[in-house]
């Protein structure tokens, strides 16, 4: 097993767009063949939305890895628009659902905890899911799609829903890290000694533990699929919005102990050890869980990203059995499709595990979409988790409230070439003070505080992809700093102006 490498990336590229060329033949054969488009005799589009949870893209084969096999999400990135360049707006699940959910920012909003994001934009504001339940459609949630905790998953509960979004809900309760199997805790726990307790009220959802499970024990991503499945048949007549929300590879990594026969850890090639990798990180750039304060060791390292690994195998596989049952139900040609995730993870790269930091792990997802009748197509414009509502709005020809502030995506299904965004922005926030990504095709520029009050972060990413060598305070490198504040103030400013009427 080795771990990603630049080459392989182009490698893949290459042969994707192969791959692209004799589906194009195919799919223009059958075009050829077919009568006037499906989508057009059955009226609307519908939507299946999918999302997994903590999912970063150096997981996904199609991306670039060959390590991690996720065959179905491949084959759904081999059929629509695979974004290489999409980001999240707040590396954490409450906030960055939010945001994409409602289409503002989560700092027009000032939302950043764990909420639905209903608390700020108010009653009269629709979200994504709702623009379409108003327009007629059938919506639902299978899951996860606004915020919810890790007991919330096991218990079966809403979470930080947004009722006015759903026509029906679904919750997968599950036993979670309570599943039948062996069951191993690898953060802060020194030489494996301690014990995850039975108790009900265990909330430490967010402790990487593993658990591999007896064939058979119930997953919550297995439930949602099979009642997102169960929805596509019941409501094909009708147009809908139905969102999956999938958990994994959310910790704990919990998977059948089938899943974990690919992934043996021994094998896995940690990411590079840089000497004095901290020294020119500010402080708030330091992963708040990370190798050091989690305690973890190599061979505890080694199984987390194992356990990750299966964790998102035995995701893909759910993704492929609704992908499936779309075939099987005669909805590929009138439904749009989309996957993503609500934002990245750390697998150890700067011994950093999780999210919640604004390197490029942690913010940049995934992002597929797949429109009835395009043309495959991998592209680089960067692109936005906020973008999503007015994109799939856009697509489905509904007409999105002009007040969203994401940018839509559509023209780059029939054009790949094209670009609609000059950079990606994220924010983060940690013991109140503000984080901000300004994330253009050169460079990384993450600052602390409206006025750099926690420092700065400058990477080239032309050349330094792995984010070791902080430029921010070298003077030469000014002119770019000055480059990167001036964009970060007009992209405040433009976030500012907004129809919330928050103070700010
Ligand atoms: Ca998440």
């Amino acid at each position: 097993m080795t771990y990603f490498t630049h080459e392989y990336q182009i490698v893949n590229l290459a042969i994707r767009k192969a791959n692209n060329n004799i589906i194009l033949l195919f799919s223009t054969l059958l075009f050829l063949l077919a009568t006037p488009t499906q989508a057009q005799d059955k009226g609307k589009l519908n939507v299946l939305f999918m999302i997994s949870d903590d999912l970063t893209t150096t997981a996904i084969s199609s991306y670039e890895n060959r390590a991690s096999q996720t065959p179905n999400i491949d084959q759904l990135a081999a059929k629509g628009t695979q974004f290489t360049k999409a980001y999240c707006q707040y590396p954490v699940c409450g906030p960055s659902r939010a945001s994409m959910m409602f289409g503002y920012y989560p700092n027009a909003t000032t939302t950043y905890g764990y909420v639905s994001g209903r608390e700020n934009v108010g009653e009269k504001r629709q979200s994504w899911a709702q623009l379409f339940k108003d327009n007629g459609y059938y919506t639902a949630r299978v899951g996860k799609i606004f915020h919810m905790g890790s007991v919330d998953i096991m218990k079966g509960r809403d979470g930080k829903d947004d009722p006015a979004s759903w026509t029906e809900r679904y919750n997968s309760p599950a036993p979670e890290v309570h599943a039948k199997g062996s069951r191993e805790l690898v953060q802060n726990n020194p030489y494996g000694l301690l014990e995850v307790s039975n108790d009900t009220n265990w909330n430490g959802g967010n402790q990487i533990n593993i658990v591999k499970t007896i064939e058979n024990e119930i997953h919550t991503d297995a439930e949602t699929a099979n009642k997102v499945s169960e929805l596509l048949r019941l409501h094909k007549n009708e147009p809908f919005f139905i969102a999956a929300g999938f958990f994994r590879p959310h910790v704990p990594f919990v998977a059948p102990k089938s899943s974990f026969e690919d992934y043996p850890y021994e094998q896995v090639v940690l990411p590079p050890r840089v000497a004095n990798d901290w020294d020119d990180i500010p402080e708030q750039g330091i992963n708040y869980v990370n190798s050091l304060n989690g305690e973890m060791t190599e061979v505890q390292e080694k199984k987390a990203i194992a356990a990750y690994y299966a964790s998102t195998s035995f995701l893909d596989e759910q993704v492929g059995k609704v992908l499936q049952t779309l075939k099987d139900e005669g909805l590929e040609d009138n439904t749009i499709v989309i996957f993503t995730s609500d934002h990245g993870f750390f697998l150890g790269e700067h011994r950093f595990w999780m999210k919640v930091g604004l390197m490029e792990e942690s913010v940049r997802v995934p992002l597929i979409i797949k429109v009835p009748g395009q043309k495959p197509a991998v592209c680089h414009s960067f692109a936005e988790l906020i973008d999503l509502y007015p994109t799939i709005s856009e697509l489905a020809g509904l007409k999105a409230p002009a007040t969203l502030q994401g940018q839509s995506l559509a023209e780059l299904i029939e054009n790949p070439e094209k670009e609609v965004r000059d950079f990606a922005f994220s924010v983060s926030q940690r013991n109140g003070r503000m984080g901000h990504l300004i994330r253009t095709k050169d460079w990384a520029f993450i600052q602390y505080g409206e006025k750099a009050e926690g420092g700065m972060e400058l990477y080239d990413m032309n050349y330094d992809k792995g984010q070791y060598n902080n430029l921010a305070n070298y003077p030469q490198y000014s002119n770019v700093i000055s480059e990167m504040q001036y964009l970060l103030k007009g992209k405040l400013a433009e976030i500012r102006n907004n129809d919330l009427g928050i103070i700010y």
